[in-house]
């Protein structure tokens, strides 16, 4: 059977916000690079893409949370790295990263995308970066255009018309 409600990769028209932590370097650019040119190979107009640039993976969900509630894009997405071996305080950052975007995407009218990286150490992360294990920034590209045209075509449920956008 096929299925009633589908996405598409068709960027064009959609506008796409980036919130990205700085907070380990190179991965985190590597990732913004990737999800930049993946977006404009989709069709998304470089004028429909909007990036913020915050310090460190806590900071992510607050600055989406108020970019979504700007009303003015299709997706965000969320794009960082936390490395364990960089911090005694991994899963705190990492595990309130992850909480924070998902019961924002889960409760919002807009998909919100996780593009940020949990890894062991910063071999590993470069390895998702371009590396030998894909690119998550390219990915979260992919996955934001799709689930932006899914949305686009579903209904609001009753819950999300009287909640933030
Ligand atoms: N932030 C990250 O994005 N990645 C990390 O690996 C990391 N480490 O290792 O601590 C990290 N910490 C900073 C944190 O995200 C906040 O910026 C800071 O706590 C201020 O709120």
């Amino acid at each position: 059977m096929n299925p009633n409600y589908q996405g598409n990769l068709e960027g064009a028209g959609l506008r796409i916000a980036i919130v990205v932590s700085r907070f380990s370097g190179e991965p985190c650019q590597l990732l913004l690079e990737g999800t930049l040119g993946r977006l404009q190979e989709l069709g998304v107009d470089a004028q429909n893409i909007d990036v913020a640039s915050v310090p460190g993976a806590f900071e992510i969900a607050g600055t989406a949370k108020r970019i979504q509630r700007q009303k003015n894009h299709d997706a965000i997405i969320t794009l960082g790295c936390v490395i364990r071996g960089e911090t005694p305080h991994f899963d705190f950052v990492a595990g309130s990263c992850a909480t924070s975007i998902a019961k924002m995407s889960a409760k919002g009218k807009i998909p919100v995308i996780f593009g940020v990286l949990t890894t062991d150490d910063r071999a590993q992360a470069l390895a998702r970066c371009g590396g030998d294990k894909g690119h998550k920034g390219s990915e979260a590209a992919d996955t934001a255009i799709e689930m932006a045209n899914l949305y686009r075509n579903l209904s609001p449920t009753p819950t999300e018309t009287k909640e933030e956008h």
